[in-house]
Formats: structure tokens, C-alpha cells, sequence
């Protein structure tokens, strides 16, 4: 074992980039990781699958890099003489840095330990998320301008191999996973409900899921109403019967997949309204309308454009029944080929608008703290 291990450890060296180059390799990797993971969150569909291969093969790179990094400050920081106010963080970033790879990695082949309410992948965007500072705080301390990198051809082709390891060893895990079983995770890397969590849950077989603190008390049907304003002809206020359908139960309904990014999906045909026939009904105003806001009682929102909005449906029932409160009655917003947290629930107000909602993105992180 030990000699295999100094073997491969032997060729390794032989790739490794020159020190300098190695550090700023990292830091960009790290830059590539924290922003293509931010951004796989807006992609729902299989044309941004790109984005979700890319976070795996620089993940990959990046441990390569971390191994050398580590290897040669090893004998600096096995020796606390030699730390500076500096090293702690450096140390911790490590850590963080490892942990964050290990948890990704863990993940991608099948695993989940989840802790409180916390997926697997919950702790990977909590850790990589925590890198951002750690690595400006390393920065500052050993900041080196890159004009002193020395980026050669041979530096270059060296780090180039890197990532091209990196992505053979995505590959390869991507196959040990299809071994394992795992072949039923979408491209977003969402596994099916039942995997992961009781599927016992109220009123539809999946879980009930809040992005951070929204909990609102059960929305009473009878005096609840869903309000179109905004660029309209006509503003509406339309009782629960009126979305949800007569007896022969909704108008609409669609087949569409809810995929949280704590690492879940499940696919269910959802029951309702068309948003396309709401804007329809209230006479939405075509030249000016860009954008439909679609808000909880909670305050919680997402915007969408008019044209995706109007294929959206908000949804008063999940298989055949009632939406449970849980899952956002009386009415939420089923918006096909969007993450979960899209999906915005107990929606009580519809506006047509002119201008999206930067907003939003904060709005959805307070939402439900007081
Ligand atoms: N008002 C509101 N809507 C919300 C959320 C929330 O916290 N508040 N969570 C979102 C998230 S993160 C997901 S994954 C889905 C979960 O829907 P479910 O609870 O029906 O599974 O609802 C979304 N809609
Ligand atoms: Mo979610």
C-alpha cells in the first residue's frame, strides 16, 4: 500500500505546476466553484446540465491542487514556530476546503448524512460558501501580484493536464455512480424523494420544504383570495372555487418535476390555473407587460417572465387532491423547468409588471423572520 501510494505520489510531481501557479489555480478554482455553484441554482433545464458538469470537473481539479498545495506547506505548518497571524485561517481554509470537496464528492456517489433539516449537499454549499471569506483573508495575508506567477508553456500545459484529469475522474465517478445505483439522479444531481427522506409526508409523497424560516399558519380557503394586479384592464380578486375549478375539478394541469436544490426531486401532475388565462381574464397590457410577481402571504416571491409566466400554473391540487398547507395551499406557483425555490407557495397576489425584482433573491433568504 505504502509503496503504491509513493508511487503514484512520484507521478504526481512529475504534473505539478510550479508553486505560484498552483496558488492561483486554487483561488480561480475556488472563484469557478462558489460561482457555478451559485449559478447551477437557476438552471432548470437540460440545456444547463454544462454548468453542473463543469462544478464537478473543476472540483475535481481543485483537490488535485489542494494535494500539492498541501504537501509542500506540510513541514511549515506541522511546525508552529514557524506560523504567522496568518496561518490559523490558512489552516482552516484546509479544512473548509477539503471538507467542502469531500462532502461534494460524498454526495455525488450516492451518499447523504443529513444533519437537522441539513442534506449532504446542504452542508457542500454552507462550506463552500464559507470559503469566500476565508480565501480573501488568504489573500491578503500571502498575496502575490500574478505578474510573479511564472506561467510558462510548460506551467501551463502541466495545469491544462490538471484539468483534464479532472474531468476523466468526474467521468469515472459519474459511472461508479451508474454502478452504484444511482443512475436515477438528474443531471442537476437531485436524487428521487424517496432516498432521501420519509415520504410519509402530508398530502403528496414528497417532503415539505421551507428555504429558510418561512412558516406561516394554515391560509383559511374560505377567506382567502387571489389577486391580479398590475399592468391589467381589469384587476381581479378571484375566490379559491375560481382557481381551483368547479366539481369537475382544475382547468389546468401539468406533469412538471419540483427540484429542490437540497438535492431532491419528485415528479408530480399538479392541478389549477394557467397563468396565461389569468393574465388573459385581467386583460394583461402585451406591449409593456416583461415580467408576472408572484407573492406569498409571507412576503416571499419570484418573478418570471411574461412568456414562461404565462405557461406556469398555480396549482390548488398535487395528484388528483387539495394541495396540503404544508405544500403551499390554497394555491402555489408551478413553474416547469424551475428550482423549487421557484416555486414560490400559499400565493396570494399575481402583479404584471414591467421590471423584474433583484430583490427577490434577498427577499426569499429573509422571508419568514421577524
Ligand atoms: N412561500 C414559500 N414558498 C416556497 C418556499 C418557502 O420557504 N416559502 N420554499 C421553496 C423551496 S426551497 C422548495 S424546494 C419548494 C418546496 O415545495 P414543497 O414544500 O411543496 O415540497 O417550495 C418553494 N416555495
Ligand atoms: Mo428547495
Amino acid at each position: 500500500m505504502g509503496r503504491v501510494l509513493a508511487a503514484i505520489g512520484r507521478r504526481l510531481r512529475r504534473v505539478e505546476p510550479p508553486p505560484r501557479v498552483v496558488d492561483w489555480a486554487i483561488a480561480v478554482c475556488v472563484a469557478c466553484e462558489v460561482a457555478s455553484g451559485l449559478y447551477s441554482f437557476t438552471r432548470g433545464t437540460p440545456s444547463g446540465a454544462w454548468v453542473f458538469w463543469l462544478h464537478s470537473s473543476v472540483g475535481l481539479t481543485l483537490a488535485a491542487l489542494v494535494g500539492f498545495k498541501l504537501y509542500r506547506v506540510r513541514r511549515r505548518v506541522a511546525a508552529p514556530a514557524s506560523w504567522d497571524r496568518f496561518t490559523p485561517v490558512s489552516v482552516l481554509q484546509a479544512v473548509v476546503t477539503l471538507a467542502a470537496l469531500g462532502t461534494g464528492t460524498f454526495w455525488v456517489l450516492g451518499g447523504n448524512v443529513p444533519i437537522l433539516a441539513w442534506t449532504t449537499l446542504n452542508l457542500h454549499v454552507g462550506l463552500g460558501l464559507l470559503l469566500v471569506p476565508l480565501v480573501l483573508w488568504h489573500l491578503r495575508g500571502r498575496y502575490h501580484s500574478p505578474r510573479d506567477v511564472d506561467l510558462d508553456r510548460r506551467a501551463a500545459l502541466r495545469t491544462g493536464a490538471l484539468l483534464v484529469a479532472g474531468t476523466v475522474a468526474w467521468r469515472a465517478t459519474e459511472t461508479a455512480d451508474r454502478v452504484l445505483g444511482g443512475a436515477t439522479r438528474r443531471f442537476t444531481g437531485s436524487k428521487p424523494t424517496g432516498d432521501l427522506y420519509d415520504t410519509e409526508t402530508e398530502g403528496g409523497s414528497f417532503p415539505v420544504t421551507s428555504w429558510v424560516a418561512d412558516d406561516p399558519d394554515p391560509v383559511d380557503r374560505e377567506s382567502w383570495t387571489l389577486s391580479v394586479r398590475g399592468l391589467v384592464e381589469e384587476e381581479l380578486d378571484l375566490p379559491f372555487e375560481a382557481v381551483a375549478g368547479d366539481a369537475d375539478g382544475p382547468d389546468a394541469s401539468v406533469a412538471a418535476t419540483l427540484d429542490c436544490t437540497s438535492g431532491w426531486y419528485t415528479h408530480q401532475r399538479w392541478g389549477g390555473v394557467r397563468v396565461g388565462d389569468l393574465l388573459e381574464s385581467a386583460g394583461a397590457d402585451d406591449d409593456r407587460a416583461r415580467y408576472v410577481r408572484f407573492t406569498s402571504v409571507t412576503g416571499y416571491r419570484w418573478s418570471l417572465p411574461v412568456d414562461e409566466a404565462r405557461d406556469a400554473v398555480l396549482a390548488t391540487h398535487v395528484g388528483g387532491r387539495r394541495l396540503s398547507h404544508g405544500h403551499g395551499a390554497p394555491a402555489r406557483l408551478v413553474a416547469p423547468g424551475r428550482r423549487g425555490f421557484q416555486w414560490v407557495k400559499w400565493v396570494e397576489s399575481v402583479e404584471v409588471r414591467e421590471r423584474g425584482d433583484p430583490m427577490q433573491w434577498l427577499v426569499t433568504l429573509i422571508s419568514g423572520f421577524d
